[in-house]
């Protein structure tokens, strides 16, 4: 079956790309144990090793599936699975190679991946993110091994010893945390986030949290500037619930992504919105003020009021990934009207003359702070 090259479903064999550090021998012995185990499956059976010129394995191997040119981020083709031996579920998070995949009938199931589309990928390691639909075949004990990763609408990706992670699939809103005090606000991470979001095609909504901390009206100038952009922003507070239908609100019916400094009351924001979530919450520390990395993975979490919520470690880990320089601009909403007019084309708005840029900062009708972020930015501090 896996030998047909069947055209009207778009599925043939095709030559795809092994990451680069791909070791030979430890598929070797994965070969061996496959047969042992007696799961060949045909995918791997077609799958051709070639020796190349210097006797060194070939960098590239024939499988069957989809090829996907615009699958928003991970793997280069959707593998051919034999559906009818698979569940369908959802990955909810992932630990080093295992991954907990919930069905849509609310059963659990402890996943291994499959070898062959870990060596697809670009890191082994994480292949498969919270959030992903994935088709698995299940075994005894409610483990199993998934088979096939379906395409992601949406990413969000961090940076992971040198190489580009996914971090998270298929959210559709990212909610951006801050707190006006403990840790102290800090506008220039916002539109860090803001770029990620605009980024990845990602809805953003700006959440302050800790309003109890400060006096509503103080806030008032700067949230203005967000929502003149036409961002959605919420003044909100775990500790009174100020504010918390409000962001229940905005999270039914969608699939969240929760973003934002150690410490400004991620967790406690959704601890808020449905009580008997029970995420863990620890205060900041006394002497740095800071909060401690309470959240260290990913977790897709489905709320009873219909919706998806994914509490994201804090943002040591979580940082801007992919964004080249010259394309910064462009996430900055006000600046659009004006990057086509300045003089020269490949203007970065900082230090050119004749920059309508800069002329609208001066004038106005561009907020000062939110400039001097995009420099910041910019310049990679
Ligand atoms: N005063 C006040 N404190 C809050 C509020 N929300 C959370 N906190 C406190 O802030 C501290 C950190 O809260 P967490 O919910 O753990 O913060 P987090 O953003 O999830 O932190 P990480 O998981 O480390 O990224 C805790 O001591 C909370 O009790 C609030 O609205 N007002
Ligand atoms: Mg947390
Ligand atoms: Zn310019």
């Amino acid at each position: 079956m896996s030998h047909r090259d069947d055209r009207s479903s778009g599925k043939k064999k095709f030559r795809a790309a092994f990451r680069k550090e791909y070791d030979p021998r430890r598929r070797q012995t994965d070969w061996t144990r496959s047969f042992r185990n007696d799961q060949l499956d045909e995918d791997r059976l077609t799958a051709e090793e070639r020796i190349g010129s210097r006797g060194e394995y070939a960098r590239k191997r024939t499988v069957v599936g989809t090829p996907l040119e615009d699958a928003a981020e991970g793997l280069p083709v959707q593998l051919e699975v034999d559906e009818s031996r698979c569940l369908r579920g959802r990955v909810l998070s992932v630990h080093g190679l295992l991954s907990d995949v919930m069905t849509d009938d609310g059963q659990r199931y402890q996943c291994a991946t499959r070898r062959l589309l870990r060596t697809l990928a670009s890191d082994e390691r994480h292949v498969v993110a919270a959030g992903d639909e994935v088709l698995f075949r299940p075994e005894p004990g409610n483990t199993g091994v998934i088979e096939r990763i379906e395409p992601r609408r949406t990413v969000l990706c961090r940076e992971n010893k040198g190489q580009k992670q996914v971090l998270v699939a298929n959210v559709d809103q990212l909610i951006i945390v801050a707190s006006v005090a403990e840790p102290e606000l800090k506008p220039n991470l916002i539109d860090r986030f803001l770029v990620t979001a605009e980024r990845y095609g990602l809805r953003p909504l700006i959440c302050i949290n800790k309003l109890d901390l400060c006096h509503p009206a103080d806030l008032q100038p700067f949230l203005g500037v967000y929502a003149q952009l036409g961002y959605q922003v919420l003044a909100v507070s775990a500790l009174t619930g100020q504010g918390i239908d409000r962001l229940r609100r905005a999270i039914v019916g969608r699939a969240s992504a929760v973003a934002g400094q150690s410490g400004v009351g991620k967790s406690s924001l959704l601890n808020a919105i449905e009580p008997g979530l029970n995420l863990r919450v620890q205060p900041i520390s006394e002497d740095t003020h800071k909060g401690r990395h309470t959240t260290t993975t990913a977790e897709w979490i489905p709320l009873q009021c219909g919706g998806f919520v994914v509490d994201t470690p804090g943002i040591r880990q979580f940082q801007l990934w992919d964004v080249a320089p010259e394309e910064l601009a462009g996430f900055f909403p006000e600046f659009r009207p004006y990057v086509d007019r300045c003089r020269y084309p490949d203007c970065t708005h900082r230090h050119e003359d004749y920059c309508a840029v800069k002329d609208a900062v001066a004038d106005g009708r561009i907020d000062l702070r939110r400039y001097e972020s995009y420099c910041h930015i910019y310049s990679g501090e």
